[in-house]
């Protein structure tokens, strides 16, 4: 599980590893992949090489410059925290020459921190944005993609960004275009603005959010390509308040991402953006589902952070890899997921997401000898409340998370655990 963050993240200046604590921050959820794109990329992103200064006046789209020193930046922030990115190349206003110049020097710059180059954002939204004509379809997208690919020039391109799962762009492309791609992208939000707890939380959700991208990750796999939702998160429109940056979200989160990992995706990327936590951020628009957000202009500028609950959950998830899930057997009626991983590591580790709203007695049967085992619980005052912790523990100022584990014991192959209302816990064996 990954970040995703506007294209004018890099033009501002934000992603400083000099500055403020986004370096501790990604530090604390582990290595990773940050994808840079959004609709800010195609809109109002204009690239500028180096030694030139952008024209005079700019075209009046243009919103956001970014530069090779701002790719110099975002390397040093790569290679402080041992993640990885995708970058987008801004294809909604083409211009091949400022393409092929910031593909060199993401080349050249990024380097071995560069996973892909993402050709636009979302093309099956440009018509309805005004990138292009109407009926624009897929024959002028692939048309327009390999225009880009011709350019980036080699085979670490990821698309095709689709805003929704159930276009046929995204197995189009992979058939048509797999030779020349890193992975199949695609986004998708859990819902639109009309999300509740209710709903985000409800049994079926996170089975409907699998349904829907199951023919993406089949064509993926059928055309030997990994595949990332490269954009994710609760509510598209900037997510909805009282859902999106509440403890809610923390554990639909978890869900998500483990569901989507034991599904055969690569990897999700949640989106956010680095304003004012429930400030509107860019262009009038909230960014209620940020995982990482300022408490005060004063903060945004140092660029000193704070996280919203979804960041809790994203880092629970993460506790559970790298492995492989091992199949699991549930017998419950109540509101609660369950998965296994065999880590890289040699320990087993399962995970338990509680939805409901009485605590629940959970026995594990997991075989083998008596044995210690550690227990990472995430918990939140309220569903719609924002505080959440992990064993009580918070993400300190400078970033720094260190939640003490408690201690279990695997007796008679069975560990008995109790999960509270709405909660969840990471269990190593
Ligand atoms: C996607 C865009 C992203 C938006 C997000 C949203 O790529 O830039 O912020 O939706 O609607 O369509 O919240």
């Amino acid at each position: 599980m990954g970040l995703s963050f506007e294209m004018r993240e890099l033009g501002i200046g934000n992603l400083d590893p000099a500055k403020g604590n986004m370096t501790q921050l990604m530090r604390t959820l582990g290595p990773s992949n940050l994808r840079i794109g959004g609709n800010t990329l195609d809109r109002d992103t204009l690239w500028i090489p180096a030694g030139q200064t952008p024209p005079d006046p700019k075209p009046a789209w243009v919103e956001d410059i970014v530069t090779p020193a701002d790719l110099k930046r975002l390397r040093a922030l790569l290679d402080a925290t041992g993640w990885k990115t995708e970058v987008g190349v801004n294809v909604g206003r083409w211009d091949p020459a400022r393409a092929a110049d910031q593909v060199r020097a993401m080349d050249r710059i990024l380097g071995k921190r560069l996973v892909a180059v993402e050709c636009g954002n979302e093309p099956d939204q440009w018509a309805g944005k005004a990138l292009r004509p109407a009926g624009f379809d897929y024959p002028q997208y692939h048309a327009d993609w390999s225009a880009c690919a011709d350019v980036v020039g080699h085979d670490r391109i990821a698309g095709p960004d689709t805003a929704g799962t159930s276009s046929s762009w995204a197995a189009s492309l992979a058939a048509d275009e797999h030779d020349r791609m890193a992975m199949l992208t695609v986004h998708q939000y859990a819902s639109g603005p009309d999300i509740t707890i209710d709903r985000m939380l409800a049994p079926g959700q996170i089975a409907a959010q699998l349904n829907s991208v199951a023919g993406n990750l089949a064509a993926a796999t059928a055309n030997g390509l990994p595949m990332r939702v490269d954009e994710a998160n609760s509510a598209y429109s900037g997510g909805v308040d009282g859902v999106s940056n509440k403890y809610a979200s923390a554990l639909w989160v978890i869900d998500y991402g483990l569901s989507m990992a034991q599904a055969g995706m690569a990897g999700v990327n949640i989106h956010g953006g680095l304003g004012v936590c429930n400030d509107p951020i860019w262009n009038g628009k909230f960014q209620r589902y940020t995982p990482i957000c300022a408490s005060s202009k004063a903060y945004e500028l140092a660029q000193h952070y704070r996280v919203m609950p979804i960041y809790y959950g994203i880092w629970m998830a993460r506790q559970m890899g790298p492995g492989r899930f091992l199949p699991v057997t549930l017998n419950t009626n109540n509101n609660i997921s369950a998965y296994a991983v065999r880590g890289d590591d040699g320990r087993t580790r399962i995970a338990l997401v509680q939805k409901d709203a009485a605590p629940v007695e959970v026995t594990l049967t997991v075989g083998g000898r008596d044995r210690a085992a550690s227990v990472l619980a995430m918990t939140g005052t309220a569903l719609d409340q924002e505080t959440t912790a992990v064993q009580g523990a918070t993400v300190d100022a400078s970033g720094h998370f260190r939640p003490v584990p408690s201690k279990a014991r695997v007796a008679g192959g069975t560990l008995t655990l109790t999960v509270a209302a709405g909660s969840a816990v990471v269990v190593t064996l």
